[in-house]
């Protein structure tokens, strides 16, 4: 029997990204671990093929913030998909009250909008405890509603949320620790955790197993 139980994933199995688009949303408190576990999420994001233009990032103040904003994220990228599609039936004068150009071609389709919503959110924050229930309170009410988010809207979102009792373990899991032992960035697990589980939705909502 092993020593240790408790282990990190195995990522081996590569996912293709280069389709996929992805949305990262972080918080600001606690700046240093925060610039860290972003960089390891956006290195990871990119090795495994999601495009720049693909990836949109987006930051609120704290933590407590982010399930709304990954919420409204995900809706706006369906707004964004709509219009796509509402300007290429304008561009083929189907419904633009103008119709077609005076020659009766139909007018090029220049669209900058993106055409596709987010296969997944990544939630990024980091929360030290002090000396209050504060963040027993917001530990808890985060990660129940981010779940509530990813259920009611069938899109994944990656728990990329530090609970750290102390500084030194945000630190360690932020490839920061102030030991030789540097630890390992829990950003880079967000970043391939995201395309795998946005590869999975798509395959699984077309009904492939
Ligand atoms: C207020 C607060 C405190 C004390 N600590 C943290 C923290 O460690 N990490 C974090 O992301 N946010 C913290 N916040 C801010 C709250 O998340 C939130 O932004 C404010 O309460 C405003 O809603």
């Amino acid at each position: 029997m092993a020593e240790h139980i408790k282990q990190h994933p195995d990522f081996t199995q590569r996912f293709d990204g280069s389709g996929l688009r992805i949305a990262v949303v972080h918080a600001r408190w606690n700046k240093v671990v925060i610039d860290s576990l972003l960089a390891g999420t956006l290195a990871k994001l990119k090795e495994n093929g999601v495009k720049d233009h693909n990836i949109v990032i987006q930051s609120v103040p704290g933590s407590f913030e982010l399930p709304l904003a990954v919420q409204r994220v995900i809706a706006g990228s369906h707004v964004q998909a709509g219009a796509t599609a509402t300007d290429l039936l304008g561009g083929l004068g189907i419904s633009s009250p103008l119709g077609t150009s005076r020659s009766g071609t139909p007018a090029p389709v220049v669209s900058t909008m993106p055409s596709q919503p987010f296969d997944a959110v990544i939630a990024i924050g980091v929360l030290i405890k002090g000396s209050t229930m504060h963040f027993e309170y917001i530990c808890d009410s985060v990660s129940h509603a981010l779940m509530r988010v990813q259920l009611d809207t069938g899109v994944p979102v990656i728990f990329g949320v530090l609970t750290a009792l102390t500084e030194d373990q945000a630190l360690e899991r932020s490839g920061l620790g102030r030991g030789a032992d540097k630890g390992h960035n829990h950003g880079e697990d967000w970043g391939a955790a995201a395309v795998e589980m946005a590869s999975h939705a798509r395959r699984w909502g077309e009904g492939k197993f």
